[in-house]
This record gives C-alpha cells, sequence and structure tokens, in this order.
C-alpha cells in the first residue's frame, strides 16, 4: 500500500451543474492525492458536467464516473451509492464547489488511519452562507443535535457538515441495516449516518474554514432547509410543516 499516494481513500463527489468547478476540483484532488479513488457521482446535470469528467475518466482509471437514474435524484442517495461503491478502506465525501478546501482532505485521511471511524470537518465559522442559511443552518443543527442527544447517539458540533470521511466497512454497515430508514431525498445524509452509527464510534472532528463556492449557483432552497429540520423526528416535522407553510 502506497500512504502517501492515497491508495487507501475514495473521495466522494456528488454533483449537479458545476461544469464550472468539476474540472479544476479533479485536477487539484489529483496533484494532490495521486492514487486515491475517485467517484463523481452526477445527477444529469445539464451544463455538461458528466461529459467533462467522462473525458478526463478516460485518462484516469482511478476516476468513476456514476450518471444517477432520474428516478432517484438526491444529494443522499447520490453519496450512499458511492459509499456502498467504495472499495478502500477509508473514504471521504466533499462538495465538488472549493467550499470545502481540498487540502483538508489530507488531515482527515490522517485521523481515519489514526483510529477514527468517523470524521467530520467541522465548520468554524458559516460566514460564507448568506443570513437566512447561516440562521436556518445553527437552528437546524441545534434541533438534531437535541434529536441525537435524547436518542443517546453520538453528536458532533457541525452535524449538518457536509465534508467527512468514515472507514467504509463500519458505514456500509450502519446503511446496510438501515436501507430504507435513509432519507435518500434529503440533504443530510450525516445526520442519518449519526443516528443509526453504532453507540461506540469512535468520532473525531477536523476544524475548517468555510470557503465561498467558486462558481455556479448551490442548489439548497429554503425547503431543502425546513425538510432537513422535518428529519428531527416529531418535533421537527411539527416546525418543518409550519416553515413550508411560511415560505411558500
Ligand atoms: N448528485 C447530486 N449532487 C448534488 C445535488 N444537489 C447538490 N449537489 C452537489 O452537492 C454539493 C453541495 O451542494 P450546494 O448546492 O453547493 O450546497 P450548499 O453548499 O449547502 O449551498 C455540490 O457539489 C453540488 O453539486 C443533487 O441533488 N444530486
Ligand atoms: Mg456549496
Amino acid at each position: 500500500m502506497n500512504i502517501e499516494a492515497y491508495d487507501d481513500l475514495t473521495i466522494i463527489l456528488p454533483t449537479l451543474n458545476e461544469a464550472e468547478n468539476i474540472g479544476p476540483m479533479l485536477s487539484e484532488l489529483r496533484s494532490l492525492y495521486t492514487a486515491a479513488t475517485i467517484i463523481v457521482l452526477d445527477d444529469n446535470s445539464d451544463d455538461g458536467t458528466h461529459n467533462i469528467v467522462s473525458q478526463i475518466s478516460e485518462r484516469d482509471e482511478r476516476i468513476k464516473l456514476v450518471v444517477r437514474d432520474v428516478s432517484d435524484r438526491g444529494l443522499s442517495a447520490s453519496i450512499v451509492d458511492g459509499i456502498m461503491m467504495s472499495t478502500t478502506e477509508y473514504f471521504i465525501v466533499m462538495d465538488c464547489d472549493f467550499q470545502h478546501p481540498p487540502a483538508k482532505v489530507a488531515e482527515i485521511a490522517r485521523a481515519l488511519r489514526e483510529g477514527g471511524d468517523l470524521v467530520i470537518g467541522a465548520r468554524t465559522d458559516r460566514g460564507a452562507l448568506p443570513p437566512f442559511r447561516r440562521v436556518s443552518s445553527y437552528a437546524a443543527h441545534l434541533l438534531a443535535y437535541t434529536y441525537l442527544w435524547f436518542k443517546d447517539q453520538p453528536e458532533s458540533t457541525d452535524i449538518m457538515s457536509g465534508f467527512f470521511g468514515g472507514k467504509t466497512k463500519i458505514v456500509q454497515a450502519t446503511i446496510k441495516e438501515n436501507y430504507d430508514a435513509i432519507e435518500r431525498r434529503g440533504f443530510k445524509i450525516l445526520f442519518d449516518i449519526l443516528k443509526f452509527c453504532p453507540r461506540d464510534i469512535t468520532i473525531k472532528e477536523i476544524d475548517f474554514e468555510f470557503q465561498p463556492r467558486s462558481a455556479g449557483q448551490s442548489k439548497i432552497s429554503p425547503l431543502v432547509i425546513s425538510s432537513i429540520i422535518g428529519q428531527c423526528g416529531s418535533v421537527g416535522r411539527t416546525i418543518s410543516a409550519l416553515m413550508t407553510r411560511l415560505i411558500s
């Protein structure tokens, strides 16, 4: 095994209309993590994202492209599929719009190799989010934190993070055992993993500064945020129903 080249790692990149970001992201990841496997799961972008990946993957056998079925669209579904396809010891999920710094993958990988079962990239501030998103992100976190605390499940300081890694076998087993309970159309798969993972799992956190989006548009709407809150048991479902009425 060539640890410095990261051949024990799969990087999972979900994409939806990221034509401007995907090329630079793949080339930066490849220059930093020369032997890592990279899986791009594209939800049928109509801006040519998957054509760009397809061309790059012809020259790089460790870059794999999945163009997903239109009937099963969803950020969580894409990430779940990526984790289930991984064959390396570790995986790391990240956004491809440079809000998660590619250099931080090395720190998450190190924490996994040093015994973390789940390693979460925790945003030190959410200044890159517009005010409504920032407030909603904290509100969703607080509700999710309370939910996990009541269920006696492991918590994190950033349950809504989309930047995390895990020991592949442990997370695959958690997904397999709870496949039907996982919200495939959801946006926050980490919350689902924390809900269902073994209680004695070792969790580590790596702080990072959340960057502004490099190019293109965010796909998260207030309705999506409301649906995340709806994942937090009956209290969450009530708040979510109220929010949806107010914003739609
Ligand atoms: N496959 C897939 N990727 C998505 C979907 N929605 C967003 N993404 C990707 O997930 C990452 C985070 O999405 P983004 O819109 O930037 O969310 P934000 O950072 O919370 O505003 C980006 O790489 C997006 O391209 C989706 O429905 N399916
Ligand atoms: Mg983003």
